[in-house]
Order: structure tokens, then C-alpha cells, then sequence
């Protein structure tokens, strides 16, 4: 099993973590969807990254899928409960925090054109699902300790994912003065060896 994927991305780390936590062996192969020189494309049309590309040869995309196949092959340490309520609250956070990474991620990118080109209502578009999603993950995570079921499930580790590559692209956004409850979450994540050797890296 070979895992494409670039040590940026916030998609790709959340499959990097759910690999460590349930130590599952996959070469890491890194690849730069936007390098000329890319390969993603011949594995995932839809060339980005994360992608599984199995023994067999047949690829997985995106990091959903991903996640959600790798925990079938360790049942016995899951990272997605089974119980309808629980599976339901642990996607809906990861679709919150993936969704929160995607529009920091396209902010990034649509900055990186040409001034001119660049348009403020996009970036403020964007900027808007960032400031009412980490509100709302704010909200959803309370005094707990975990986000879903009290223990450490997907929807941890997504947000983990976005949280860090908002320090990571952002680290002007300050949200852990905002949000305390989401700073102090962090920080106890972090003692985690799969979160702290994950950090994304330039
Ligand atoms: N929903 C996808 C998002 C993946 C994604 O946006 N990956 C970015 C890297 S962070 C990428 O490969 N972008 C290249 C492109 O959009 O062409 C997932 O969860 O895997």
C-alpha cells in the first residue's frame, strides 16, 4: 500500500494519523499536486492529494474514503463508531473541520496570484465559513475533552488537522485567544506521537 501525498495538506494528515495510530504499513510517497512534475493526476482524476493507492492497484481518494477504509482493517481499534448517533457527530465534525481547511486552503491559493487578480470578496467569502466554523467547533466541543463519544475518534483528529494548518498557513488568525476551550483541546492533543510527528512542514 503506497499513500500519495504532500506533508502540507491537512486532508493528507488526517489519513497520515489514522495510518500511526493504528500501525498500519504504507509507503509514504510525497507528491506536489501543483509541481509540473506531478503523478497525482494518473491516480486520482481529480488530482489531489491524499490518494491510497493499494496492492492491487486500485486507488482511493479522497481522505474520507480513505479514512473510512483504513478502519475497517483494524475493527478492533476504530477510529469511527459504529453507533448510528456517534458515527453521525463524528462525520459531521470532520466535515466542519475539512470544510473550515478547505477554504483557509483556497484563501491560500487565491493569495498567491497576482494582486491584481486577486478578489477580495472571494477571500472574505472564505474567511467568513473559517470565522462561523471555528465558532461553531468551539461550540460543539464545550468543556469536553473530546469532540464525539468521550475518546479520541475521527472527529479529533480532523480537527487537529484543520486547527494545525491553520497555525500552519495563518498564524496571524489567533484563534487560540478567541476560542480558549480549542487551545487547550490542541494542547492535549499534541502529547499524541501521531499528531506530533505530523506537524505540516514547508
Ligand atoms: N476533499 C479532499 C480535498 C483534498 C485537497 O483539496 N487536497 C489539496 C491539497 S491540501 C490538493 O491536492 N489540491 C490540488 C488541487 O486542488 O489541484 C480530501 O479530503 O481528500
Amino acid at each position: 500500500m503506497k499513500l500519495l501525498a504532500s506533508l502540507t495538506s491537512p486532508f493528507a494528515r488526517k489519513v497520515r494519523i489514522v495510518l500511526q495510530e493504528k500501525e498500519i504499513d504504507c509507503e509514504l510517497v510525497i507528491d506536489i499536486p501543483w509541481n509540473a512534475e506531478t503523478n497525482v493526476p494518473q491516480f486520482n482524476p481529480l488530482g489531489k492529494v491524499p490518494v491510497l493507492v493499494l496492492d492491487d492497484g486500485q486507488t482511493l481518494f479522497d481522505s474520507r474514503v480513505i479514512v473510512e477504509y483504513l478502519d475497517t482493517l483494524l475493527p478492533s481499534r476504530a477510529f469511527i463508531p459504529h453507533q448510528p448517533h456517534a458515527l453521525i457527530a463524528v462525520k459531521r465534525q470532520e466535515a466542519l473541520a475539512d470544510g473550515i481547511a478547505d477554504a483557509a486552503a483556497t484563501i491560500f491559493i487565491e493569495k498567491r496570484r497576482p494582486e491584481s487578480l486577486q478578489s477580495q470578496d472571494w477571500i472574505q467569502r472564505q474567511q467568513q465559513k473559517i470565522n462561523l466554523g471555528l465558532e461553531a467547533m468551539s461550540v460543539a466541543l464545550g468543556d469536553e475533552e473530546f469532540f464525539v463519544s468521550e475518546r479520541f475518534t475521527l472527529a479529533d483528529i480532523a480537527t487537529v488537522c484543520c486547527l494545525g494548518y491553520l497555525d500552519f498557513r495563518f498564524a496571524e488568525l489567533n484563534w487560540r485567544e478567541l476560542y480558549p476551550n480549542l487551545a487547550r483541546f490542541m494542547q492535549r492533543m499534541m502529547v499524541r506521537e501521531s499528531i506530533g510527528s505530523t506537524i505540516p512542514v514547508a
